[in-house]
């Protein structure tokens, strides 16, 4: 039985109305004074995102007081769903997921929260958020009042929000406000009831003081949609000529009342095989001081961006499938790792110039390291380490499944096929529909023969002998976090063709790679026979140590190397892909290094590795490299 959209009973709004105010302290929005009211005065907020998500705990306090020494005096933070539950009913709220750890730490500081708990949130992080296992219902509506959909999403509230309630600022807490959905306005589906039944849930597990609001871009037809009766409105715009004009459309839905412009674009997101998104610092200072001198509030997106580290970046579709990079750096006026830059101190003096900025200096970067070359030695072939990564045995299934299929959400799987008969001339293997999600590695009898690519390479020649093995190695690449078609399901998602016929009879091998890496795979497993390989080509791993003489930040570069997957003592940075640019550096924070000792680096090569498969730890980053 789904969701009925429950209505809550008056009665249970009465008692929730008797809870409001408890302790004196209240966050309002005053219609008359156009403002928010803190405590029966006006107050207006000045806020930056950070995403916890995105950077180490060691840095979250190092983050957040840079944040405050800039004069900031609230921080606005996403939730992701999928961070917290990663597969139904299973909660994760430990080590770099301790969201109270980071909540508590914004209290300390002596910030304000604005809470952005979604359930969806965008933010270039898979799926916008929303749990990939949502897809294991192939025909789900996503952000509708699709009952299946509705079902989670109360699942997970009923989690989360109970958390929350303590914390917001009537009770005590420093969470002044929170977002319902995520630029609801920009979904076609525009689904209302779905709204109104957030909205019911947010009330009956917050209560019926806190200030709840919607946010969506600056256009009517986005606030005509993404808005809703009783929530606040607000939009987000970045450096513009004219701020008045932009909050217009806002004026127009909501004539009285505080302006806000919940994401100030302070730059932009990195997609491979783009040129690195900066914005000028005077544009962004311009455009804030505008903003300022309205009396408006305003959120600066982003304020620090961080790392998409493992597999967790999203994706745009923006006439093609546009996978956003590891380092979400943002052109941030705080950089991926945390540094000042002069973006940063250009808009503490704006700041200053409305209310006061907290005296002394703002912390220094963290110093960078240098620690030189470290020599890898090729450990085998992926193929040849099934027994590692997919221990069980495969799913024989006569057409391709999904990653969503096989209940494997991040990362690989391997889909193997024997070839049907002799193919002695080069021909085409091709997914007709452009079913590869999102890329795939393409070995015949062990040997490879290059890469499909969604939107990119829909065929590629192979030859061989009946019977070899046909090895397919596809990799999710992050799912798309934003626009219409939001269900993107990964693996071979349509047949694949051998010349004029489809390729059945297949066996696929969910690849786990993260469990035995972190276990200390392969330096501390005992030896492992593996046949030696005369290529460098085709997915392999390679491993090294390194001893440092710090436990400071560093940045690895893989020079010559094509594109892959790379982990520190079992931490999974992320993804490395120089060859098409424009970040050729991933940002290593130092909190996963162990200095003076051994540390070890795996790296998982798709394409091909350097004759000398050497890695270079620098002290800079490079993530505007040629694309
Ligand atoms: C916001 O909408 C979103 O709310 N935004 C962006 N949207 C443009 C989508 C590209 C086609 S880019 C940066 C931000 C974050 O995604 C934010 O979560």
């Amino acid at each position: 039985m789904g969701t009925v959209l429950q209505a809550v009973p008056i009665l249970l709004l009465g008692f929730l109305c008797q809870q409001a105010g408890a302790g004196g302290r209240s966050f309002a929005i005053d219609l008359d004074q156009n403002c928010f009211q803190k405590d029966g005065e006006c107050f207006r907020y000045i806020s930056g995102s950070i995403h916890y998500f995105r950077i180490q705990p060691a840095y979250w306090k190092d983050r957040l007081m840079k944040m405050y020494m800039t004069g900031l005096n609230a921080v606005q933070v996403y939730i992701p769903w999928n961070f917290h539950e990663p597969l139904p009913g299973v909660y994760n709220f430990k080590g770099d997921r301790d969201l109270d750890q980071f909540l508590d730490l914004t209290k300390a500081i002596g910030l304000l929260v604005i809470l952005r708990p979604g359930p969806y949130i965008c933010a270039e992080w898979d799926m916008g958020g929303l749990p990939a296992w949502l897809l294991n219902k192939k025909d789900i509506s996503l952000r509708t009042s699709d009952p299946d959909y509705l079902n989670a999403v109360d699942s997970w509230l009923s989690v989360l929000l109970p958390k929350m309630r303590p914390r917001l600022y009537s009770n005590g807490g420093n969470i002044i406000s929170v977002q319902v959905e995520n630029e609801y306005g920009s979904h076609l589906a525009c689904d209302h009831r779905y709204m109104r039944h957030l909205h019911i849930k947010f009330r009956l597990y917050l209560g019926v003081e806190v200030v709840l609001f919607t946010t969506d871009g600056n256009s009517d037809k986005e606030l005509q949609c993404g808005s809703l009766e009783g929530i606040y409105p607000t939009v987000d715009f970045g450096p513009v000529p004219n701020v008045t004009k932009a909050f217009e459309p806002l004026r127009r839905i909501q004539p009285n009342g505080p302006l806000v412009n919940s994401e100030y674009y302070t730059g932009w997101l990195d997609y491979w095989g783009d040129k690195h998104s900066t914005s000028s610092s005077e544009a962004v200072s311009q455009s804030l001081l505008d903003i300022l001198k309205t009396g408006a509030n305003v959120n600066m997106y982003m304020l620090e961006g961080g790392t998409n580290f493992g597999y967790w970046n999203g994706a745009d579709f923006k006439k093609m499938y546009k996978p956003v990079t590891t380092s979400y750096d943002y052109d941030a006026p705080l950089t991926e790792a945390g540094d000042p830059t002069e973006k940063l101190l250009a808009l503490r003096t704006v700041i200053s110039k409305f209310q006061p900025v907290p005296l002394g200096p703002i912390p220094p970067p963290t110093p960078k390291y240098y620690y030189g070359f470290v020599t890898l030695e090729r450990v085998g072939d992926l193929l040849d380490l099934l027994d590692v990564f997919s221990p069980g045995s495969p799913i024989v299934t006569q057409y391709p499944l999904t990653f969503e299929e096989v209940e494997q959400y991040f990362g690989f799987v391997l889909y193997r096929t024997r070839l049907p008969w002799d193919i002695p001339i080069a021909t085409p293997l091709l997914s007709p529909l452009n079913g590869v999600h999102d890329r795939a590695y393409v070995m015949v009898g062990g040997d490879f023969y290059g890469v499909l690519e969604r939107d990119r390479v829909a065929e590629i020649k192979v030859t061989g002998s009946a019977g070899d093995c046909l090895d397919i190695v596809v990799e999710n690449m992050g799912r798309i976090n934003f626009g219409a078609n939001f269900s993107d399901f990964k693996g071979l998602v349509f047949n694949l063709t051998l010349g004029t016929d489809i390729l059945r009879d297949w066996l696929i091998y969910p690849l786990n790679l993260d469990t035995p890496i972190a276990e200390g795979w392969p330096q501390e497993q005992n030896s492992i026979e593996i046949p030696a390989k005369k290529s460098n080509r085709g997915p392999a791993f390679y491993s090294g140590t390194f001893r440092p003489h710090a436990q400071g930040d560093t940045y690895i570069k893989l020079p010559q190397w094509t594109k892959g997957q790379v982990w520190i003592n079992g931490f999974n940075l992320g993804r490395y892909w120089p060859a098409r640019g424009p970040q050729v550096t991933l940002y290593v924070p130092g909190s996963i290094l162990n200095a003076f000792e051994s540390n070890n680096i795996t790296v998982l090569e798709l394409e091909e590795a350097p004759v000398q498969s050497l890695v270079l730890l620098m002290d800079q980053p490079i993530i505007n490299g040629t694309t």
